[in-house]
């Protein structure tokens, strides 16, 4: 069994964003990413996932926020992916209702090593702070991308964004804290005998299970193009 844990560094003209991770922590963070509001996502999503998280980035917040919030989502999802390493013994599948007084959040994943994610907030303002709406359906879409998570995450009721947000990061947050807790069976969740890692092809990252924290720097060569 390994530690479960990770750190990726990864650094471009964009942005230089650093994350480390450990999946069976107590929900301790220490996030700076220079918008307030992904910063109260963020830890939100670390307290209830119960993991403990670290992220700092340095963004091109000067030209706005989609870099920053791409970035940090890419970073985090090689992160999860890193420290789950095969995927042995977890229960895999995990979803969750998150309320937050009138929005109720929906959260289901499967943690299959296949990328897909169908998110719907609903949000209708055009910023929550100095972070753009639009940015926050594309951030869940890079972590679930990155770290090979299917994602279907949908809030289904609330007047109020910042509360429609906060509940969805908090439904993401206990359907994962669900689907990376270890089932007691110590085969691969899957009828294939494999859960495909994203980073199988990575030549970069390093195999966790030796009991060390994985550490890669992700080659700006293999990364999703940005559009
Ligand atoms: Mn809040």
């Amino acid at each position: 069994m390994n530690t479960r844990t990770a750190e990726v560094n990864r650094e471009t003209s964009e942005s230089n964003v650093s994350v480390q991770l450990r999946l069976d922590g107590c929900g301790n963070t220490q996030i700076s990413t220079g918008i307030g509001f992904l910063d109260h996502m963020l830890i939100a999503f670390s307290r209830h996932a119960r993991m403990d998280l670290s992220i700092s980035c340095r963004g091109d917040v000067e030209v706005d926020d989609h870099h920053t919030v791409e970035d940090c989502g890419i970073v985090l999802g090689r992160a999860l992916a890193l420290a789950l390493g095969n995927r042995a013994g977890i229960q895999r599948f995990g979803y969750a209702y998150a309320p937050l007084d009138e929005a109720l959040a929906r959260a289901v994943v499967d943690l299959s090593g296949r990328s897909s994610a169908d998110v719907n907030l609903g949000l209708v303002r055009e910023k929550l702070g100095a972070l753009s709406c639009e940015n926050i359906p594309h951030l869940f879409r890079s972590v679930a991308m990155s770290a090979g998570i299917t994602l279907h995450l949908d809030v289904l009721k609330g007047d109020n964004d910042h509360h429609r947000a906060e509940a969805a990061f908090k439904a993401f947050a206990l359907a994962m804290r669900e689907a990376i807790a270890l089932s007691g069976y110590g085969d691969v969740p899957s009828t294939k005998g494999t859960l495909d890692r994203v980073d199988a092809e990575d030549t970069t990252s390093q195999n966790p299970s030796a009991g060390l924290i994985a550490e890669m720097t992700i080659p700006e060569g293999n990364l999703a193009r940005r559009r």
